[in-house]
């Protein structure tokens, strides 16, 4: 399974993809902007996997896993729906979830980008700003 982590500018994305997969990528207070996306797989803990693999020893294990992508936040033109690069489009519409990360913490060290904390607001935004890759997802997922 693949779950892109999507969200505005500086909304902590990168922090809950470290936090989510142990790795350390690289946080920052101004957003690099940059389109390539922080990758990680993790293993999914299954203690029933544990105990057949116990009753009949299997030489290999193999344990279902997650994918995350950790794509930049967009800011400015890019975030009304069709302005988003076909590289970012292709990250978030080949997944098959996507985790929203709203940002609910004031940090003065931290821009926002619409210059105030502001949940309910950031969501609607969000939903609305992109329509086009989860559309796409949808409908992709509805002919197989
Ligand atoms: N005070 C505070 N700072 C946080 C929190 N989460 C993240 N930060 C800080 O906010 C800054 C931005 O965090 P990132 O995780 O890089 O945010 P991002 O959404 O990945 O940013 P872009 O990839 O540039 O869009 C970093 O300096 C983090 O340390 C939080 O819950 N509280
Ligand atoms: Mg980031």
């Amino acid at each position: 399974m693949k779950i892109a982590i999507i969200g505005l500018p500086n909304s902590g994305k990168t922090t809950v993809f470290n936090a989510l997969t142990r790795a350390t990528a690289e946080t920052a207070a101004y957003s690099s902007g940059q389109l390539e996306p922080n990758l990680a797989t993790v293993k999914v803990p299954d203690q029933r996997l544990e105990m057949l693999a116990q009753m009949f020893k299997p030489r290999k294990i193999t344990y279902a896993d997650v994918q995350y992508v950790d794509v930049a936040g967009i800011s400015g033109g890019g975030r009304q729906g069709g302005g988003l690069p076909p590289a970012l489009l292709n990250y978030i519409s080949g997944a098959d979830a996507l985790l929203h990360v709203a940002r609910a913490f004031a940090d003065e060290s931290v821009p926002h980008p619409d210059g105030s904390v502001n949940l309910e607001r950031d969501i609607a935004a969000s939903i609305l700003s992109w329509p086009s890759p989860i559309s796409r997802s949808s409908s992709a997922g509805s002919a197989v």
